[in-house]
């Protein structure tokens, strides 16, 4: 391995470049190593040679596990400390100059206040340590989409999930070679304490700060932190959209693809539908879904008016429990090789196993690397996790690849919600998809901590990532709809809703098509729906259910539209927009108060 200690002169692998264009960049990682002591720094170039070595330096300090190398080559397992098992939102926050620009949907610190809080804690935090200097690119790397940026860490794991989210190492230093311009991102796991945890964000200087935690959500930082908090900040003023959302690919049987992005909560099934698998009848037709990103998607208005989309991720750092061979085959086909688990079960052959796996194999150790007893909790920990590469997956999209991105034509919203919101409505107009979005609400789950199965609005699914007020940005999404665009049909779902007995009232997961075909039919102007004050619902007939077995409750409450029910949902929304008082845009306020009143009549 090429580390170098605190020679930060010229990067080891930018050879033959003068270094001129990165002065900028050797000049921060001189004043980090000034200021967290490493013992080492190391330049990632993301190769192989580099990879093989950091996994063996891993697995000899105890880091990752190796896992059965018949059954799942080139894998392993890793056991976090107990207390860093997911994103921390309360210990989350946006420090921009104004508080009011970092909004009450954020957690606020002053840019001063940030950096020194922060920097006491970086201070010697790498004595004894590698500091890693890892480039990465967002999105294809020869994509105008596309940014870049820099992590440091002190986390061999991070570095190999890295490699693995982004695209990492020489061609993404290259780039930055070129723009000069990246997301600085500076992080480590300290001693891994939650009380001396932080993850800050400086938007307005494109710089993240992560201490005390060695997670995906709060250290690999070009996912949420850049990705998302950043990058949304830096799309409302470039003009583009950084969104949690999967992007899919419905070819149907005449060979026409359409793409979705679909916004959902962590953890509520954007990897299952991103890699749907469509139902025996629909197979038998032609129909395929193409998966193009399962978690995070930037889109910008192209030539045309239409809205075009990359992922800016590389591969799935999806949510293991209940992930089989009947709910998503397509991500247990991707994970069999390659893969970093983390915080799963493992099974007497070594294998890696959760609770929902359901292949007739038995954990014998738990996640904590405990014997296996079931009195004390699941063998896998329910936001246990697994890192691999989207080109080992069976529908990985050749578009994903395209520097253009993909042009959407349906955009989806949806939460967890056991009563009132119906399967599907689509939204009239986009000022009316905007505040569909807006209100969207949905359960807590075990992706972040706190309590789960919580109510709370999650806006767009981007309550934990939005990098600034959510009424500006709001106001962002509403600008979109100007002379010449030709944007995106807006729809909501909803597959949790719950009967009577508590038990989901739509089986989900492949028959989750018929609802997408649905929408794509409405995009063609091909389907009927009935109007009604809070959309256009599918008319009588027109979603094919042939084969899917539904009671009368089912069909009442999937397809029904409980006018009392979203009287009081329509007055919750009223109230939630206040909260943001005169910034929220009187286009959203004028669009609530229009439905409320067409509820009362
Ligand atoms: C994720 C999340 O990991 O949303 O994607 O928490
Ligand atoms: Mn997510």
């Amino acid at each position: 391995m090429n580390a170098i200690s605190h020679d930060v002169s010229k990067p080891v692998i930018a050879a033959g470049s003068d270094g001129s264009r990165l002065a900028a960049l050797n000049a921060w990682v001189a004043e980090v190593a000034a200021l967290t002591k490493p013992d080492a720094i190391h330049w990632c170039d993301g190769s192989d040679a580099e990879n093989a070595k950091l996994i063996a330096q891993m697995e000899r300090d105890g880091t990752l596990v190796k896992l059965n190398q018949q059954t799942h080559p080139g894998s392993y397992l890793h056991r976090s400390h107990p207390d860093d098992v997911a994103r921390v939102e309360h210990l989350t926050f946006v420090c921009t100059t104004n508080q009011d620009d970092a909004g009450p949907n954020n957690h606020w610190m002053s840019p001063a206040d940030g950096h020194d809080k922060m920097d006491a804690l970086f201070d010697g935090c790498m004595k004894g340590r590698t500091m890693y200097v890892i480039p990465y690119c967002m999105g294809p790397i020869e994509s105008p989409l596309s940014r870049c940026g820099v992590e440091i860490t002190d986390s061999p794991y991070v570095v190999a999930n890295m490699r693995i989210m982004t695209r990492m190492g020489a061609p993404a230093l290259a780039r930055i070679e070129r723009e000069s311009k990246f997301v600085r991102g500076l992080h480590s796991i300290g001693e891994l304490d939650p009380e001396r945890r932080f993850i800050m964000h400086f938007p307005e200087e494109l710089t993240i700060k992560s201490f005390g935690s060695g997670y995906g959500g709060n250290a690999l930082l070009g996912k949420k932190c850049h990705a998302l908090r950043i990058a949304s900040h830096q799309a409302r003023s470039e003009g583009w959209l950084a969104e949690h959302m999967l992007i899919l690919g419905l070819e149907n049987p005449q060979g026409e693809t359409h793409y979705i992005a679909a916004a959902f909560p962590s953890a509520c099934g954007k990897t299952n539908l991103a890699m749907l698998i469509p139902p025996e009848g629909y197979r038998a037709q032609g129909w395929k879904v193409w998966t193009v990103g399962d978690d995070i998607c930037w889109m910008r208005p192209g030539a045309d008016g239409r809205l075009y989309a990359i992922n800016p991720e590389a591969g799935f750092f999806g949510v293991a429990p209940g992930t089989s061979d009947k709910s998503n085959p397509n991500a247990l086909a991707s994970i069999q090789m390659n893969t970093i688990f983390t915080n799963v079960g493992v099974t007497a052959d070594n294998q890696p196993w959760w609770e929902g796996l359901d292949n007739g194999q038995q954990p014998v150790t738990d996640w904590r690397g405990n014997a296996f007893d079931a009195a004390k909790g699941p063998a896998a920990h329910p936001n246990s996790r697994f890192t691999v590469s989207a080109k080992q997956c069976p529908t990985y999209s050749p578009e994903a690849e395209n520097p253009a991105g993909v042009p959407i034509s349906a955009i989806v919203f949806g939460g967890r919600r056991p009563s009132l919101v119906p399967l599907v409505f689509e939204a009239r107009d986009w000022t009316h998809g905007v505040l569909v979005g807006a209100a969207m609400g949905s359960e807590t789950t075990a992706a972040a901590t706190g309590a789960v199965g919580v109510m709370r609005r999650d806006p767009m699914a981007m309550k934990p990532f939005c990098g600034y007020n959510f009424a500006d940005y709001f106001n962002h999404w509403l600008s979109f709809d100007k002379a010449g665009a030709k944007l995106p049909k807006i729809f909501h779902v909803n597959w949790f809703r719950k009967g009577d007995d508590g038990s989901f009232l739509w089986p989900g997961f492949g028959e989750n098509l018929r609802v997408l075909e649905w929408m794509i039919q409405r995009v063609k102007g091909e389907a009927g729906s009935v109007e009604t004050p809070i959309g256009h619902l599918p008319a009588d007939g027109e979603l094919n259910l042939e084969g899917v077995a539904l009671g009368e409750e089912g069909r009442a409450k999937l397809f029904g539209f409980d006018r009392a029910g979203w009287q009081a949902e329509f007055a919750s929304i009223g109230e939630y927009l206040d909260e943001y008082g005169p910034r929220m845009p009187q286009a959203l306020k004028d669009e609530q108060q229009r439905i409320a009143k067409a509820l009362q009549d």
